[in-house]
């Protein structure tokens, strides 16, 4: 069976941006891949973290996979810094990555640009992500548009590795989806709605009640004409609203600009609001189930007994090959 897998940073409240990017795939791939989701505690560390915030996101998190309809018995769910052999994996992979690869990732150059006194992991996160990635001899992974390069970085290392020391490692593909790649900002839709944006407004999480996602929606920023049809470039607010819309009613974005043909803006935000409000306030209600029972834990000790099984085996291998052996 081939597998899938992806991870989240515990780095804020989840937006629909990740759940329609990352969550949602793994939900549709779930019944037919070898599945496994994971939190990314030690990418979220790349930037400065609050212990106690950090914590409780991490619970969250979890929590929130599990109520969105990521399936315990069909996926294999754990936090990667409970699994000690991807650091150690991470490190062999930095021998074998140039430092001008790693400084050449997008993610890299635009986050290091933001934070004067940057850290060194900021650097290498794309390689602890290929550890992540190749352990398990991933097939998919499927990400917003964001993650794209960092997929391709792991398989172009996977790919050196294997020409270094012989076939070590199986090649990862990135999955992307066609539309909802890059959910964008509320409040400026040329750019990515992110978890971590300053302004709670740019926004939509998946723990809003219902009368904040009401004021965000009405409030996002459209265009000055008055017909609700997709055009991302002359009208990304517009655009972007069709598509969260369409993911979270199932409806094409076609069958929605046939319905709101004629009608104005107004309405239509009223729909959006209607549609997240009933689908998130699903997700609200499992996730309060969930927050405090046992059963986070015993999936959590499940999930991560198999992720180090898998992890110990591909280290040793990597090891072997390099000839870190002492006999
Ligand atoms: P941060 O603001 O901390 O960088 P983020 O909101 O970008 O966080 P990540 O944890 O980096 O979220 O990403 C988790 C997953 O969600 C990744 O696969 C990422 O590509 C996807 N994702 C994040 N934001 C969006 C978005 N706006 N549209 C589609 N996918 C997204
Ligand atoms: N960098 C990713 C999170 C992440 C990840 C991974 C995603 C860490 N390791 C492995 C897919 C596969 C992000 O979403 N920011």
């Amino acid at each position: 069976m081939q597998k899938v897998l992806t991870g989240l940073q515990p780095t804020g409240e989840l937006t629909i941006g990740n759940y329609i990017g990352s969550i949602k795939q793994m939900i549709e791939l779930q019944n037919d891949y070898d599945s496994y989701i994971f939190i990314a505690d030690l990418h979220a560390i790349t930037l400065p973290q609050q212990p106690e915030v950090l914590k409780k996101r991490i619970r969250e998190v979890l929590a929130l996979y599990i109520a969105c309809g990521i399936d315990p018995e069909k996926n294999t769910i754990y936090v990667q810094s409970e699994n000690e052999y991807i650091p150690c994996i991470s490190w062999l992979l930095e021998c074998n990555t140039y430092y001008g690869e790693a400084s050449r990732m997008i993610q890299f150059k635009e986050k290091s640009k933001k934070n004067a006194n940057f850290s060194v992991g900021l650097l290498t996160y794309p390689i602890l992500m290929a550890a992540d990635i190749l352990y398990l001899d991933t097939d998919y992974v499927p990400v917003g548009i964001d993650q794209k390069q960092h997929v391709e970085i792991a398989r172009d290392i996977a790919d050196r590795f294997n020409k270094t020391y012989g076939e070590t490692f199986h090649l990862p593909q990135p999955l992307i989806r066609n539309s909802g790649a890059k959910i964008k900002d509320l409040k400026d839709p040329t750019k990515k709605m992110s978890k971590s944006s300053e302004n709670p407004n740019s926004s939509i999480r998946l723990l809003d009640p219902p009368e904040k996602i009401r004021k965000k929606i009405m409030a996002a920023t459209t265009d000055s004409e008055s017909s609700i049809h997709y055009d991302p470039e002359k009208k990304p607010g517009i655009s972007n609203l069709l598509t969260i819309c369409s993911v979270f009613s199932n409806q094409s974005i076609s069958d929605l600009e046939n319905q709101f043909k004629g009608k104005n803006y107004g309405e239509f935000k009223r729909y959006v609001a209607d549609v997240l409000c009933e689908k998130l306030s699903e997700i609200q209600t499992k996730y309060e189930q969930l927050l405090n029972s046992n059963q986070l834990d015993e999936i959590c000790e499940k999930g991560i007994q198999k992720a180090r099984e898998l992890a110990k085996e591909k280290y040793e291998l990597m090891k072997d090959k390099m000839g870190l052996i002492r006999k």
